[in-house]
């Protein structure tokens, strides 16, 4: 039987992805780059350095800026996504979310956030979920990002389950491969591709019997 719940934010909890793709086009046409939706893509689950490094590549212009010109850049861009956030509320919350959170609960069911975004305790307050979760990991404090498991192993242990106990939930690819390096069941929930190595995938969380997956 499963113990304890690993949630990433963006893409499982709400949607934040269309404002970090607004801040992040803003920002590049600044630069001369023009980014599409299917570039967006690519950056969800990326940390922001690694995003705005991903983005400068794009543009051919990665070896132009030094660190502290590219920290102003994306320091830049965060402005402009905060204040996309301004609105957020709990209608914000993606279908099914809410009430699977409130069954874990009932259920005394541990969960944490695997989140690569620096903003994810503001976010989780807002949506007015934050209470929900045991602990939030600072992605300050990993030695690398999503696949590498590091970041679903702390949240894990952060809730005291072993990872072989813990079903992780993820959007993205990247999320996918970093939950079965950790030695965790992960769940894929994604309405536009498919999850290579997901052991479940569902479009939504409102597809989720918490009953069935716990007792996994
Ligand atoms: P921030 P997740 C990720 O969230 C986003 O998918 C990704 O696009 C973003 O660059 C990253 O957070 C960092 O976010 O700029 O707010 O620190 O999917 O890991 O919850
Ligand atoms: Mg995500």
């Amino acid at each position: 039987m499963k113990k304890g719940f690993v949630f990433d934010l963006d893409g499982v909890i709400t949607d934040t992805a269309k404002f970090h793709y607004i801040a992040w086009k803003n920002l590049a046409k600044k630069l001369g780059i023009t980014i599409n939706e299917t570039f967006n893509e690519t950056l969800k689950g990326i940390s922001r350095m690694d995003s705005l490094d991903k983005i400068l590549a794009y543009g051919q212009r990665e070896n132009e800026f030094t660190t502290a010109e590219k920290e102003a850049l994306a320091q830049k861009k965060n402005d402009e996504y905060v204040k996309l956030l301004a609105d957020l509320s709990e209608t914000d919350l993606l279908p099914g979310v809410h009430d699977f959170l409130v069954q874990a609960k009932e259920r005394n069911i541990p969960c944490s956030i695997a989140s690569a975004s620096k903003n994810a305790p503001m976010i989780l307050e807002k949506l007015g979920v934050l209470d929900f979760f045991g602990h939030i990991v600072d992605p300050e404090t990993l030695k690398k990002g999503k696949p590498d498991p590091e970041i679903f192993v702390k949240a894990a242990e952060s809730i005291n389950v072993a990872p072989k106990d813990a079903i992780g939930f993820e959007d993205a690819q990247a999320g996918i491969e970093g939950i079965k390096a950790a030695g965790m069941y992960a769940v894929g929930i994604s309405a536009t591709e498919t999850l290579k190595g997901a052991d479940f995938q569902v479009t939504s969380m409102t597809e989720l019997d918490i009953e069935q997956l716990i007792n996994q």
